[in-house]
């Protein structure tokens, strides 16, 4: 029997610094309202999805943003959206900031993607991995990009879940231009990824970037999607947000690499495309059958290899 799954990506359009959490969940609902009118059994959210992307300020004293950190999910600011979604037997993935204490007591900040079922239940949790931009204040952008200045690197890596009769598993922004990313998932069985994004438009660091940047998404995304016999909901925030432009272009990517649904707004808005899961099998056990035609000594010979010679790491 088929293993059909009605998925959907819920971009959000530009949420402003002083917009109310309250205000935010209101339109995650109305997304999920619309998602349901689709028939969409698992809704994706961006990253960071509850809030303005803060990264752009530089704030010396970081604790100055804990506000936009949840200590708990749900919280009180976020059980309208669980008990929406439980209502609707939908299950969701939400991007949020995570304020998290280890078994010491010392308080740990990730991006932070749950993944809920269609009961309200949490499935899992994933940290992001790749933090990009800078830790200290960098004057000559326009605006900043202090992700490590806030964030912390999840210290779990790519797991995977079985979860929506399949095997899925979760990546945010940055981690998904890293090929290591979906092949990490893709040696643990997964069939569907989510992935989140807050992609600028403009890359300071290097501007003969930024026309590329609709391109490079949805490149890193197919190739992900098609090298690991896997689907992917790749869901952004989008549009002009506290001055900054930022790439929307939501897609469901098929196991062949084919967009297979496209947002066409820059704005609050729902994709959905009916997947079968079992798709996975004609890409993983065929081209992409790891066991059969992967040469991991081979690899291992390569990293001997190069271990000394790496560059020492950069910041960008
Ligand atoms: N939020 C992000 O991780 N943004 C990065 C930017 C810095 C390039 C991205 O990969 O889209």
């Amino acid at each position: 029997m088929p293993r059909h799954l009605i998925v959907g990506a819920g971009q959000l359009g530009p949420i402003a610094r002083d917009e109310s959490k309250a205000r935010v969940v209101e339109r995650l609902i109305a997304l999920l309202h619309d998602a349901s009118d689709q028939a969409v059994e698992l809704l994706v959210f961006p990253e960071l999805a509850l809030t303005t992307f803060f990264p752009r300020w530089y704030v010396g004293d970081a604790t100055e943003f804990d506000h936009y950190f949840h200590r708990e999910m749900p919280d009180g600011d976020t059980q309208p959206l669980f008990d929406a979604a439980k209502e609707l037997r939908i299950g969701f993935a939400l991007g949020f900031a995570e304020l998290a204490p280890d078994d010491g007591g010392t308080l740990h900040r990730y991006n932070t993607y749950t993944l809920v079922d269609r009961d309200g239940t949490e499935i899992g949790r994933f940290r992001k991995v790749h933090i990009p931009g800078h830790a200290g204040h960098e004057p000559w952008r326009q605006f900043q990009h202090a992700e490590r200045h806030y964030f912390e690197p999840g210290p779990d890596g790519f797991e995977v879940w079985k979860a929506f009769d399949g095997i899925v598993g979760m990546a945010l922004c940055n981690d998904r231009r890293w090929s290591e990313t979906y092949r990490v998932m893709g040696l643990q069985g997964a069939e569907l990824i989510l992935i989140g994004y807050n992609t600028p438009l403009h890359y300071y660091p290097d501007p003969t970037q930024n026309a590329l940047a609709g391109f490079h998404n949805h490149l890193v995304m197919q190739s992900g999607a098609y090298q690991n016999g896997s689907f992917i909901v790749g869901v952004a925030k989008g549009g002009i947000e506290e001055g900054v432009d930022s790439l929307a272009q939501s897609v469901i990517i098929a196991p062949s690499g084919q967009i297979i649904a496209q947002a066409i707004t820059t704005g609050d808005e729902v994709v959905s495309a009916r997947i079968d899961l079992d798709f996975t099998a004609t890409y993983k056990g065929m081209l992409f059958d790891f066991e059969r035609y992967r040469m991991p000594h081979y690899y291992g010979r390569i990293a001997a290899v190069r271990d000394d010679a790496q560059p020492p790491p950069r910041e960008i």
